[in-house]
This record gives structure tokens, C-alpha cells and sequence, in this order.
């Protein structure tokens, strides 16, 4: 398991809240959503109450990614950086720094690895299906080797 990788102006405990409220905010999200598109069908694979983390992210990113092409751009994300500045006082900084906190790779585009990962679901949850073996490069490589 990796490190708890730090958010710029976001300290430990309050990184902790916002990620738990985010999550929070996504899952009712999605229910309420699954409320409107059930028209007497009722859609299998979202029961809500056993519905794990990994599966709210994953569906959070699909209602991100418009063109469905598996990554966020940074103009699919426009709308939930808005949303993520709206919050309260105490953890707006969270919220103002997360998007670059989850682009790992600083390469400006969200993989669902990436935000998976920053989510912390696989921290603060233990049911994760999706593993990350994308960690080629170490970002840190291009400072310690160029001269
Ligand atoms: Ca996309
Ligand atoms: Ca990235």
C-alpha cells in the first residue's frame, strides 16, 4: 500500500473529512440519479445500501467523462471543480487542491486509477476490486537523474 500522499493545504484530519463527505455526496448522487432514470426497471447492479466505494467512483467518473474515453479532462472537470470550491469554510482548501492532488502524474488528465486512489478507497475502505499497476515512472525520477 502506498504512502498517504499529502493535499496542499488540506491537513491529515481534514483530508480524512472531506474524502468521507465527498464519497458521502457522490453516493446519494448516484442514488438519486438511479431514482430518476428508474422508470419501473429497476437497474441490478446499483443496490445502493451494499453498494461498495470503488463502484461510486467509478460511476462518479462515468457521469464526469462525456466523451467516454476513460480519462477527465480538464475540460470534463470544469463542473466539479466548481463544486468542489462550494464547500464549507473549513475544508474549501480541500476542495480547491484536490483535483491536482489526484492528477498524480501531473499530466492533466484523471485516470479512474488515479481517482480511485485519491478518493482514498483504498485506504479508508477495504473492499477494492481495481489495483493500480500503472506506477511505471517515478515522478520524483526526472529531478534525481536530470542534471
Ligand atoms: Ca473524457
Ligand atoms: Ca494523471
Amino acid at each position: 500500500m502506498k504512502p498517504d500522499r499529502e493535499m496542499k493545504g488540506c491537513p491529515r484530519s481534514q483530508k480524512r473529512r472531506f474524502l468521507v463527505d465527498l464519497m458521502g455526496e457522490m453516493r446519494s448522487e448516484m442514488k438519486a440519479e438511479s431514482n430518476n432514470t428508474d422508470h419501473g426497471h429497476t437497474a441490478p447492479e446499483i443496490t445502493l445500501t451494499t453498494v461498495k466505494p470503488d463502484n461510486v467512483v467509478k460511476w462518479k467518473m462515468n457521469q464526469l467523462d462525456r466523451n467516454q474515453n476513460g480519462f477527465l479532462e480538464r475540460k470534463e472537470l470544469r463542473k466539479f471543480k466548481k463544486d468542489l470550491r462550494k464547500r464549507k469554510k473549513k475544508s474549501r482548501k480541500c476542495g480547491r487542491n484536490f483535483l491536482r492532488y489526484c492528477d498524480e502524474d501531473q499530466d492533466k488528465i484523471i485516470t479512474l486509477a488515479e481517482f480511485i486512489d485519491c478518493m482514498g478507497v483504498n485506504r479508508n475502505y477495504h473492499s477494492m476490486t481495481v489495483h493500480s499497476h500503472r506506477r511505471g515512472e517515478n515522478p520524483l525520477r526526472k529531478y534525481l537523474i536530470d542534471d
